[in-house]
């Protein structure tokens, strides 16, 4: 199965070369030797990396792995000054986290902007280089190079809260009946593809919500979507759990959990709320969860009933004491 969602790349990157210095002598009727005139050169154009809050994967490098700033113009006779090459700026959305081409961690953008690459010094002319024993100098400088670099772009989306559960669970269905969002929702494993962002507010607290595809059994050897999705909550501070109370409650759970610690064991530190969806199923049986939960704050839910179990008021809640 595969999703068209974009969320790594790799991008080559080239500031611009800084323009050369001119050497050039002054030209004037009746002054045979006129003295040195020649301008300096513009400055390469920087690569600039900005964060654009509109936009939500990176899907829009899917054709696109290039980007290079302009080089700065020449410097020329009279003293004048090439132009400075223009910067090349790349939109990203909040949340993209640059790499080198190892996978180590080099910037992390969640607002604003970061020159990434400069561009090459402008040279000076030869109007710099006069003194009192050299009144024609020759001399000029050349344009210093841009720099080139090969880096990956991982999204990992900003979110307070992020849903885990298997294909088919309700988590879409939640996102949507509690934030009021327009997910994708359907009866089949693997409706959802790509993550969906999701805002749920008391007037005061924003928190921001993360529906990602589900995830199975054997996630972390590539079944299912496997489970990079799952770098999407990396940032969370809570995880809600959305269970179908017409699966074994108990191996659904240990199977979330042992598939989370497979991707990364950091995840099983964050605040854990578990949600019982699906209880119109049940018929009005009674079900009891035990000690299956002991630790962690749970609730029932029927999401298609519009009953949700406060769950709500309980992130709410949880939210507070994160802050
Ligand atoms: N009976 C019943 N069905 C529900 C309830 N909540 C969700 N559903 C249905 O369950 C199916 C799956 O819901 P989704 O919200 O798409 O599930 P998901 O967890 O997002 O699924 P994936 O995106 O495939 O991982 C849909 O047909 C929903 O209408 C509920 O409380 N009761
Ligand atoms: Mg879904």
């Amino acid at each position: 199965m595969k999703s068209k969602y974009l969320d790594r790349v790799t991008l080559f990157l080239q500031s611009g070369k800084g323009g050369d210095g001119s050497c050039s002598f002054r030209r004037e009727s009746f002054v045979p030797k006129g003295g040195p005139d020649g301008g300096d050169g513009g400055k390469g154009g920087d690569v600039i990396f900005r964060v654009n809050k509109r936009l939500f994967t990176l899907n829009h490098f899917r054709y696109k792995h290039h980007f290079k700033a302009e080089n700065g113009e020449n410097g020329k006779s009279r003293k004048k000054h090439g132009k400075d090459g223009k910067d090349v700026i790349i939109d990203v959305p909040p949340g993209t986290v640059i790499l080198d081409k190892n996978g180590n961690e080099l910037n992390e953008l969640i607002e604003g902007e970061i020159v990434f690459l400069r561009g090459g010094r402008g040279g000076r002319g030869n109007v710099h280089f006069k003194s009192s024993v050299n009144q024609a100098p020759r001399r000029f400088e050349k344009g210093k190079e841009g720099e080139n670099e090969e880096v990956i772009l991982e999204l990992r989306l900003i979110a307070d809260v992020g849903l885990v559960g298997l294909p088919n669970a309700g988590k879409s269905t939640f996102l949507k009946v509690v934030t009021k969002s327009n997910p994708k929702i359907a009866d089949y494993p693997f409706t959802t593809l790509e993550p969906n962002l999701g805002v749920l507010t008391d007037g005061v607290k924003i928190v921001r919500i993360a529906d990602i595809p589900g995830i199975i059994e054997g996630a972390s050897e590539g079944k299912g979507l496997g489970n990079r999705f799952l770098k999407h909550i990396s940032r969370v501070n809570i995880l809600v759990f959305v269970i179908d109370v017409t699966t074994d409650i108990e191996k659904t759970y240990s199977t979330l959990l042992m598939e989370l610690e497979k991707y990364d064991r950091k995840l099983l530190k964050k605040k854990r709320i578990v949600l019982l969806n699906k209880t119109d199923l049940l018929d009005g049986k009674k079900i009891n969860v035990g000690e299956i939960f002991k630790d962690v704050k749970y609730t029932f839910a029927s999401l298609i009933n519009n009953d949700t179990g406060n769950i709500e008021n309980i992130i709410l809640n949880q939210m507070k004491n994160n802050v």
